[in-house]
């Protein structure tokens, strides 16, 4: 076991149960011409989070630990993007209309992929999401449980929103998360903030917060 210097308390770290979840670090989000920016959104936030997601990342594919990325995507034909979702706001361009780097969050479309420099190798996991949250439509929970993990580093964008669904619904199905502050970003850094107080409120009612440094100290 490792233990963590963590919010609101420290958290006890065992690595072969542990998977590091990787929420949408995609282009659509990250980079300009994606969704984010259609959305009217400055992605410089989020470009900032790259160098610490990849410290972590290069430590944990060292360790040999599981690792896991998600992506927020939906099928060509749009099948399982609801209307309500593609509807919503009034963004310059929409799920599945045609961008600079295609079409916006389409499976298989260049905005669609992981930036370069976080791009998963073989034998991590990938996992195509429809909706905010992680598990929500996906075989996630499966190929977790197959694996034995209990326990959860978390990193990604946004932190309110795809970030925050997915620590939801993983502590719902019994996991402890470990969310890490400096490997998570939003568009808005109020959101940012207030969604790490509300993660450790409670004693932890969602799970803990701390920093990589932290982090890699211990692991
Ligand atoms: C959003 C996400 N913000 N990955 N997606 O629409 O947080």
């Amino acid at each position: 076991m490792h233990d963590i210097d963590a919010q609101p308390f420290a958290f006890s770290l065992n690595f072969a149960r542990t998977a590091l979840l990787i929420i949408d670090m995609q282009r659509d989000f990250v980079e300009p011409g994606g969704f984010g920016e259609s959305l009217g959104n400055r992605v410089e936030p989020l470009q900032s989070i790259v160098p610490t997601v990849l410290q972590v990342l290069t430590h944990w594919r060292k360790r040999g630990g599981l690792v896991v990325h998600t992506r927020e995507s939906h099928a060509p034909d749009l099948s399982d993007c609801p209307p309500a979702k593609r509807m919503r706001g009034s963004p310059q361009l929409r799920i599945g209309d045609v961008g600079p780097m295609g079409r916006i969050l389409v499976r298989g479309e260049p905005g669609n992929q992981i930036v370069e420099e976080l791009a998963p190798v073989v034998g991590e996991l990938v996992i195509d999401k429809p909706g905010k949250g992680a598990f929500y439509g996906t075989d996630l929970m499966a190929h977790l449980q197959l694996r034995g993990i209990t326990q959860l580093v978390v990193m990604g964008v946004t932190t309110e929103v795809c970030v925050q669904s997915s620590m939801r619904e993983a502590n719902d199905r019994g996991f402890d998360c470990l969310l890490v502050e400096d490997g998570t970003a939003s568009y808005f850094p109020e959101f940012k903030a207030a969604t790490l107080a509300m993660i450790i409120a409670q004693g932890g009612i969602v799970g803990w917060t701390c920093l990589a440094k932290d982090l890699l100290e211990a692991v």
